[in-house]
């Protein structure tokens, strides 16, 4: 394999969680990725695209994609064939808490000459107990880690101590932790993320490996894009580890740093080259003000838009918004996450905005020609109660009656779950938030999630719900969510049986696992193939999260050759 000077891995959640027994729940409903979390942060190819520029040879794997897709695929084998002095590997999510410590061991079993540095939100939360593991040499702190690697780079390649490394926290000759200062947190990040796309196609070129670089299972059947509108977030949402108050407090950023309208169209344009497939900008894009979101529509529309985009709004938008967001991208999709109905429960958890701004919203937008609206709601609130997530389903029956089963509207509910974030307000004061934190240190969550079942791997119960309650409710609000849906015709009965085969069968696992205990691994073994069923079967909130693709395949490989080498 072509040697390279950096690689960037991509572990799955659990490393061994092919021959593990473990019932995973609907953790990952209500995102892309499978609940392995195969999918790797966006700033891996942020990381490769930047020191690709500065002369570097980056390669992204991967990993958990690669293990998921196929179960003969040897990692193992994998890891001993890359070659480089560097490798990175991602603890963002802190669901990866064990397959990034554990994928880290294999390197260095491999590779004992070459260094690892892991990064991340979750690796920066963790630094200090990272680097007790023997195996992990660095620990990259930050929301903005581009030109710090690139000074380690330097140094791993020239063989100096990184002593000037800002955001590192290494280990030095005697073994001694050393922290250098979290000083660099840019407030400009114009000369990053310029066309991350670019270096992603061009690694894929250069080692021939599409596989490798898949950012999720499905991803080339329904090619969705991100693109990137801040580091931060202005909001306080209490269960959040990217809020506000949790980026002042681990990732030293005091205010939140917004790319420029220019610069996010641009990115669209870029992928419009080799990609049809829907385009999903993160963040809501009034957050920096209504004059950049205004900016950045109007060169929108001036341009014209070749992909479908999504947006969210973090807050109900006015229908002056909406008009003008039609008219820069008319089949827009739109989503919003009041998280429960009840605006009490809403305003506990840190979002203040009325059931009748929100019901607004989602009129003017279907008025406006809104091609899909997701509102999101979820289960493991401050204040919430069983029962409340039950009325909350029966809200979504009013939102079905009122837009008369508007087939646009997309309603989705889904578990605070696996865990809680560390470094959000409820995880970092949890009495003022009703929140019992359960997981303290990086090794609880990382034995956590070996448990057979995700209730004893949640992380947290509230005063309202203990993780049985959590769990219970949950299953329940699904299941009625199902039935509410396949009753107005939002998923085929088909969609709905095999949801209602998947919950059901779910809540009869947990009960044979909770039997069985955890003095009988040979039993729990022999549940294993049933267990393996459930985890495969998908979530039809996944299907619904789809949008049509429309005829047009991707030319993927095409466009990337004619990319990268400029044809
Ligand atoms: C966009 C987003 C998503 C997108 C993911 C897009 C993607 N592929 O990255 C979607 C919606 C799919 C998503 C899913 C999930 N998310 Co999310 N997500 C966000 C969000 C809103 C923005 C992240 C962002 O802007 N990143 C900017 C990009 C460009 O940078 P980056 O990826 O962070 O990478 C930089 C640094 O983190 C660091 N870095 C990252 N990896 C590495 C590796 C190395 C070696 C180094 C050196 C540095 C490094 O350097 C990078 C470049 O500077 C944040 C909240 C926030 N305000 O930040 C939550 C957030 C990150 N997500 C979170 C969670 C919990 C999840 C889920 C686990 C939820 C769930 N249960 O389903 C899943 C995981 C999905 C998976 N892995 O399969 C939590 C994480 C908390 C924690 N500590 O664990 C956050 C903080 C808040 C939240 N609750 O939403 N998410
Ligand atoms: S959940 Fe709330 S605090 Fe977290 S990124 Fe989204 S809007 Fe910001």
């Amino acid at each position: 394999m072509p040697k390279s000077d950096l690689v960037l891995l991509h572990a799955p959640h659990v490393y061994d969680f092919r021959k593990k027994t473990i019932l995973y729940g609907p953790v990952s409903d209500l995102v892309p990725a499978s609940p392995v979390f195969e999918m790797y942060p966006f700033g891996l190819t942020s990381l490769a695209e930047y020191l690709e520029r500065a002369g570097y040879r980056v390669r992204i794997v991967n990993l958990a994609g690669r293990m998921l897709a196929s179960k003969d695929f040897d990692a193992e084998k994998m890891l001993c064939k890359l070659n480089a002095p560097l490798f990175g590997i991602d603890l963002h999510w802190m669901v990866h808490a064990h397959g990034a410590v554990e994928v880290a061991k294999v390197v260095k079993k491999c590779h004992p000459e070459s260094k690892v540095v892991i990064g991340g939100f979750s690796a920066s939360y963790f630094y200090k107990e990272l680097l007790d593991y023997p195996q992990i040499d660095f620990v990259l702190r930050g929301d903005s880690t581009e030109e710090p690697l690139r000074q380690l780079m330097e140094a791993v390649k020239n063989g100096r101590p990184p002593e000037r490394v800002p955001n590192l926290a290494w280990k030095d000759g005697e073994g001694q932790l050393r922290d250098n200062p979290l000083s660099h947190v840019p407030d400009d990040i114009s000369d990053i993320m310029v066309d991350p796309y670019h270096g992603m196609i061009r690694s894929v070129v250069r080692h021939r490996d599409l596989a490798s670089v898949v950012p999720f299972k499905g991803w080339l059947r329904y090619p969705v894009t991100a693109v990137f509108t801040c580091r931060g977030c202005n909001h306080n949402c209490v269960i959040c580890g990217g809020s506000n108050a949790a980026f002042k407090h681990f990732l030293n950023r005091q205010k939140t740093v917004f790319r420029s309208p220019q610069n996010i169209a641009r990115d669209i344009k870029n992928i419009g080259r080799f990609s049809h497939g829907p385009i999903f900008i993160l963040g809501d894009i009034r957050q920096p003000g209504d004059a950049p979101a205004d900016e950045l529509l109007d060169i929108l529309a001036r341009n014209g838009v070749k992909n479908r985009l999504m947006l969210e709004v973090f807050r109900p938008a006015s229908s002056e918004f909406l008009k003008k967001l039609a008219a820069a991208a008319p089949d827009f999709c739109l989503e919003i996450s009041p998280e429960s109905h009840d605006p009490e429960v809403r305003k506990a958890a840190g979002k203040h905005y009325s059931n009748e701004d929100m019901e607004q919203t989602i009129a003017d937008a279907l008025d406006a020609g809104c091609s899909r609206f997701d509102v999101f709601f979820m289960v493991g609130l401050p204040q919430q109660t069983p029962q409340s997530v039950l009325e909350t389903v029966d809200y979504c029956q009013h939102l079905l009656e009122r837009f008369k089963g508007d087939k646009r509207l997309s309603l989705l509910i889904g578990p605070l779950a696996p865990f809680l974030d560390p470094g959000s307000l409820a995880y970092e004061q949890p009495e003022r938030y009703g929140y019992h934190i359960l997981l303290r240190t990086l090794e609880d969550h990382r034995q956590a999630l070996l448990a057979p079942s995700w209730r004893f791997t949640l992380n947290y119960e509230t005063r309202w719900m203990t993780r049985q309650q959590i769990i219970d409710t949950t299953y329940q609000a699904i299941l009625r969510l199902t039935r509410l849906k396949a009753k107005y015709g939002l998923i085929s009965p088909q969609m709905a049986q095999t949801q209602e085969l998947r919950i059901n069968t779910a809540m009869e696992l947990e009960q044979r696992i909770d039997e069985i205990g955890s003095g009988n691994p040979e039993e729990l073994e022999a549940l294993k193939p049933q267990v393996d069923k459930i985890n495969a079967l998908r979530a039809n909130e996944r299907g619904e999260l789809e949008m049509p693709m429309g005829p047009r395949k991707l030319k993927f490989l095409r466009s990337m050759w004619s990319l990268v080498s400029g044809r």
